[in-house]
């Protein structure tokens, strides 16, 4: 029993020596000194000892169990201070170092292209204008000829805006209120202004109840309004075709196609050349992906209808003018000749997308 004594003195001394932190160390301890340890293991031998052999045993149990304390305060104490240093080490900030530069992002492809469409549409002699993204129905529908139970109104997939009190669709002497559905609320809040000739651009927020793979629930589109003496469907041409070789290249083609809107007559939708097979319709023989046909759907226009010119308070027998409303996100996509299989990528945030751009 003084043999297996000495032998755990020797192994539980090596084993603190090596322990290099207080999980390993305790575990060593538990092992060697615990209430089911080594040591408690060879004591329980001491019933069969004689009472002389019970004396020198017990006696070197005492040394053992003192030497073995003393050994575990000395590697706690060990542990304790390399841990201390190691802090200190990783506390200390050099204040000579050169800083990290922070990463810089850049603006969102909507925003860049908005940029873009001002740019162009500044040197026509159009000005930004802002109007609200939440407004009267009067002003989404009825001052564009599109009177209250009207199917055409149906298009749009409208937001209704709830009192919160009440929780009926909100009412004012304007009608209901909506998430605009259409940059088109511009159209007669410009006019009311009084001030004519008018060449605005309003860009904004637009809201319909869709969400696919082409359809954002929140989408930005930008509206053009030009009203003066004597402006007919040559300038409307004029102007699409100047923003479009500029947006787009020099080489793109226009073409207007009929369409039917309430609020202009007649009324267009404005195509232009694929940007990716440049308007053949293939690409090495085979039929070109993001068009099908040779043409893509840039939004729509047409002359602004005498009622609402009507319900802007200008006479239509004097004044004429032409307004064409086009999506910002498709725009943007439609000029890298993108064929993004989701157009809701561009508002996940995902930086390995946002960085292409
Ligand atoms: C209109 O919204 C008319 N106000 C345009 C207009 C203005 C016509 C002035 C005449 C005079 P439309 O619903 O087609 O038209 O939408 C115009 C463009 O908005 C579409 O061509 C498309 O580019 C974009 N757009 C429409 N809905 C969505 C959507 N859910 N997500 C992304 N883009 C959309």
């Amino acid at each position: 029993m003084l043999d297996q004594l000495k032998q755990l003195e020797t192994e539980a001394l090596a084993a603190f020596s090596v322990t290099e932190n207080m999980n390993d160390l305790e575990a060593a301890r538990v092992a060697f000194m615990g209430r089911k340890g080594r040591l408690a293991d060879i004591m329980s031998q001491l019933p069969s000892l004689s009472n002389e052999e019970k004396r020198a045993a017990g006696q070197m149990a005492n040394e053992v169990k003192a030497a073995i304390e003393g050994a575990f305060a000395a590697a706690q104490s060990r542990i304790e201070s390399a841990f201390a240093e190691l802090n200190a080490e990783r506390a200390w900030i050099d204040t000579t170092l050169p800083g990290e530069e922070p990463g810089l992002g850049h603006v969102h492809l909507t925003t860049q292209a908005i940029a873009d469409i001002m740019e162009i549409f500044s040197k026509l002699g159009f000005n930004r204008q802002r109007h609200p993204d939440l407004d009267w129905d009067y002003y989404a529908f009825e001052s564009l000829n599109m009177p209250k139970e009207h199917p055409a109104r149906d298009e749009w997939e409208t937001f209704f805006i709830a009192d919160p009190d009440k929780d009926v669709v909100q009412m004012g002497e304007l009608g209901k209120v909506v998430l605009t559905p259409h940059t088109s609320n511009a159209q007669v809040r410009e006019m009311q202004k009084g001030q004519l000739p008018i060449r605005m651009i309003n860009i904004g927020k637009t809201y319909r109840r869709q969400a696919t793979a082409r359809h954002l629930p929140m989408f930005h589109q930008f509206e053009g309004l030009m009203i003066d003496e004597n402006v007919s469907i040559t300038d409307l041409r004029g102007v699409f075709d100047f923003f479009v070789k500029r947006f787009f290249g020099e080489g793109t083609k226009t073409r207007l196609r009929p369409f039917h809107f309430r609020f202009t007559e007649p009324s267009f939708e404005l195509d232009i050349s694929c940007t990716v097979c440049e308007g053949e319709g293939f690409v090495n023989g085979t039929k070109c992906k993001l068009c099908k046909g040779g043409w893509l759907e840039l939004g729509g226009a047409g002359m602004v209808h005498p009622n609402v010119l009507k319900a802007g308070g200008i006479d239509p027998k004097k004044y004429t003018g032409f307004a064409f409303g086009w999506g910002v996100e498709r725009t943007a996509m439609m000029r890298g000749g993108l064929k993004m299989d989701d157009i809701r990528l561009m508002y996940r945030n995902d930086l390995r997308f946002l960085k292409q751009f």
